[in-house]
């Protein structure tokens, strides 16, 4: 052999183990994925990316933590697990590497509802299947997702709105005095100011908590909603928009913030202006989720009412894959039911609750 063959066949060579190595799944050394087990990746398992849109609340990790459990190598699964850090951008990037990768299905819990056509297109191109979990897409082609999971967020508003209708009837307000005649002007100190606390805009569980409690509100000629305004689902941003809306509102009557991790600012914020909050205080509280800590702030009194939003979605999540693995039909939408809280009854509510 000259020495040309001998280059044109070492070339050939090196081409041969890039492209093998190329067709290894899933790869390992990709920026941003956290996997669980790539190392020892077993052909059988079924392989799957979950893409979470962030770790910015309690709920979050309980998320994260059910999902995790789940999709374990003893149920069958190799999971891929990326955070997106609340962009919607990284979840892109996530995805788009997952589809690289030749995963078996994706999952993702989508940050923001628009802007997901092009991305899962791609997905559905590659005939990966993908699940959606916790919040849902804007989107006019259904095909473009398998199948969802998560908590009814509209109910979850429109649940808030009764709990406070109740509750205003008991403490003898003139609501109801007030709707059947509607000519007479509305008392000053007969209105009733709420201030909402919104989670991340455009994101499911603003759009339909702010929707059903809305709903509910438009019903109640002396509900008061002086301000809306997004603590983006932390207690950091919670506390800092608590502390500006308390500056801007000294007669805030009632306060509906959309998760717990904000409200856990907002008591920081309502105590540091020297209010008090909750039963018997000077804001009643109402507030999403039911983690383990918001029992605490129930049973210290300082939270009225939580609208219970229930995390645990990783089991269903492997129920739909496992029956599409079988072939056979997964359910489109799965509601995961949630209670109400109230904080007379937080102490024994709370046992055998596991987030
Ligand atoms: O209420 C909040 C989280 O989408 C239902 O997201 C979820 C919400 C949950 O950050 O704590």
């Amino acid at each position: 052999m000259n020495k040309k063959n001998r280059i044109i066949l070492l070339i050939i060579f090196i081409g041969l183990i890039a492209l093998s190595s190329c067709s290894l799944k899933p790869l390992k050394n990709l920026q941003n994925i956290e996997s669980e087990n790539t190392d020892d990746v077993d052909s059988d398992l079924i392989i799957i990316g979950f893409s979470q849109l962030g770790s910015e609340s309690d709920w979050r990790s309980a998320n994260t933590k059910s999902i995790q459990n789940s999709l374990i190598n003893d149920n069958g699964f190799s999971l891929i697990f990326a955070n997106g850090r609340q962009k919607q951008e990284n979840q892109i990037k996530d995805v788009r590497s997952f589809i690289f990768q030749e995963v078996d299905y994706i999952v993702i819990a989508p940050v923001t509802e628009t802007g997901w056509d092009t991305v899962l297109t791609e997905a559905r191109d590659a005939k990966i299947p993908v699940v959606l979990v916790d919040r849902m897409i804007d989107t006019k082609d259904e095909s473009l997702y398998v199948a969802w999971v998560g908590t009814d967020k509209y109910e979850e508003g429109a649940k808030a709105g009764l709990w406070l209708e109740e509750y205003l009837e008991n403490q003898g307000t003139l609501d109801t005095v007030l709707q059947e005649d509607k000519s007479l002007p509305l008392e000053e100190d007969s209105l009733i100011n709420i201030v909402v606390l919104e989670g991340t805009i455009d994101s499911t569980a603003q759009i339909g908590r702010s929707q059903g409690f809305e709903d509910i509100a438009e019903h109640h000629e002396n509900w008061n909603i002086v301000a809306q305004e997004s603590g983006d689902f932390t207690k950091a941003k919670g506390k800092e928009v608590m502390i500006k809306l308390l500056q801007e509102h000294d007669d805030i009557d009632v306060l509906v913030s959309q998760n717990d991790d904000m409200t856990f600012g907002a008591i920081e914020a309502i105590h540091e202006a020297g209010l008090t909050c909750g039963v018997n205080g000077d804001i009643t509280i109402i507030s999403f989720d039911a983690v383990s800590k918001a029992f605490d702030m129930m049973e210290a009194g300082f939270i009225n009412v939580v609208i219970e939003c229930n995390p645990l979605q990783g089991p269903p999540i492997a129920e739909i894959i496992a029956r599409l693995e079988r072939g056979e039909e997964a359910p489109k939408i799965s509601y995961v039911e949630g209670q109400v809280f109230e904080a007379q009854n937080a102490s024994t509510e709370r046992i055998g609750r596991i987030y």
